[in-house]
């Protein structure tokens, strides 16, 4: 029988984080290098020093949308790319920095189908054709971290309206690449999470359909890394970091609320709709209060994750304890 871990989030909230990234970034580029186990010289650490330094993606320039700032400084581009929940790449935060070379993101094809009027498949280079813009987002992940990253993409919406959904769909799934040969994560017998292959989450069509919600193709002005979800992901800003689903390969419009990775690894720690919401704590920890990576104080969580204003009455008259 297969020894699986609790289909839970693990925490890494125990080690101190600057040294837990250093020491792991040390073994990350000795490893990269060839050198684990070699003698440490002031030659080799300063060849360290270089192959840790922040990927040097393709740059991806797009206007900075005015409409979508936010109030505290961005996180540094190191801490996004290199402390991150893939569990296609293992359940460890530097696992997806380390791991994600296996990623390829060319070719890449987007299967938009379902109930729609002119399903599509889209090549991600098609995509990328999309009036991008930059959107500065807090991204709140459900262990009570988050960042600030800004984005490079286009609206959902716009995507959506070139397939015309019909009058009968009500939701939308998003589904990522199953392939174990490119996610060590799914081979068989992996030791790490029990969630079910491929990753599957979904919206409400009209949380798709909200101006918030954005498709991802880059971040800090370069194309997205593989860690953070490439060639193409979603990016949810009010709901916990989950919902956001990477390296996507199929959105489908469906009539019946999608049936998500999460909620069928924990239905009772992992709701359908997952807003960040400072009252409803999660079963076993609170979600009152957050670290912003790179601080050691915690903040205090805000309700719909800072974007009440713009996304509250999407859930006039929905019970956000019953529904989580
Ligand atoms: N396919 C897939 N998408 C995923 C995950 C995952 O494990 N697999 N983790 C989610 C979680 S828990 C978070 S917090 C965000 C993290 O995004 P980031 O690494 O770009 O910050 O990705 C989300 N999208
Ligand atoms: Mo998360």
């Amino acid at each position: 029988m297969l020894i699986r871990r609790a289909p839970t989030f693990r925490s890494s909230e125990i080690t101190d984080e600057k040294l837990y990234l250093g020491r792991r970034r040390f073994i990350a580029g000795a490893t990269a290098l060839g050198l684990s186990g070699g003698i440490v010289t002031d030659a080799l650490l300063s060849e360290l020093a270089e192959a840790a330094k922040a990927p040097q993606g393709a740059p991806l320039k797009a206007p900075r949308n005015p409409a979508f700032v936010h109030a505290d400084p961005l996180n540094k581009i190191e801490d996004a790319t290199s402390y991150n929940n893939f569990y296609e790449f293992g359940v460890n935060k530097d696992d997806p920095a380390r791991l994600g070379g296996t990623l390829k993101t060319r070719p890449w094809t987007v299967k938009v189908e379902g109930l729609v009027a002119k399903p599509k498949t889209y090549d991600i280079d098609e995509l990328l054709r999309f009036p991008l813009e930059e959107r500065v987002y807090s991204l709140r992940c459900v262990e009570a971290w988050s960042m600030i990253i800004p984005w490079i993409g286009f609206p959902l919406s716009a995507l959506l309206k070139q397939v015309e959904p019909t009058s009968t769909a009500k939701y939308v799934e998003f589904v990522t690449l199953h392939d174990p040969q490119q996610f060590p994560g799914q081979k068989p017998g992996f030791f790490g999470s029990s969630l079910d292959w491929p990753y599957v989450e979904g919206l409400r069509l009209d949380e798709a359909m909200h101006p918030l919600t954005l498709m991802t193709v880059g971040m800090y002005g370069q194309v997205l890394p593989n860690q953070n979800g490439a060639p193409f992901r979603v990016v949810v800003p009010w709901k916990y970091g989950f919902k956001s689903g990477k390296s996507i390969v199929r959105v489908r419009l469906t009539a019946d609320q999608p049936k998500t990775s999460w909620e069928k690894a924990a239905p009772q720690e992992y709701g359908f709709y997952s807003n960040v919401n400072p009252t409803v704590d999660h079963p076993r920890w609170s979600q009152a209060t957050e670290r912003r990576i790179g601080e050691f104080r915690r903040r205090k969580t805000l309700m719909f994750n800072g974007y009440a204003d713009q996304v509250a009455s999407l859930y006039t008259g929905l019970d956000l304890k019953k529904h989580y």
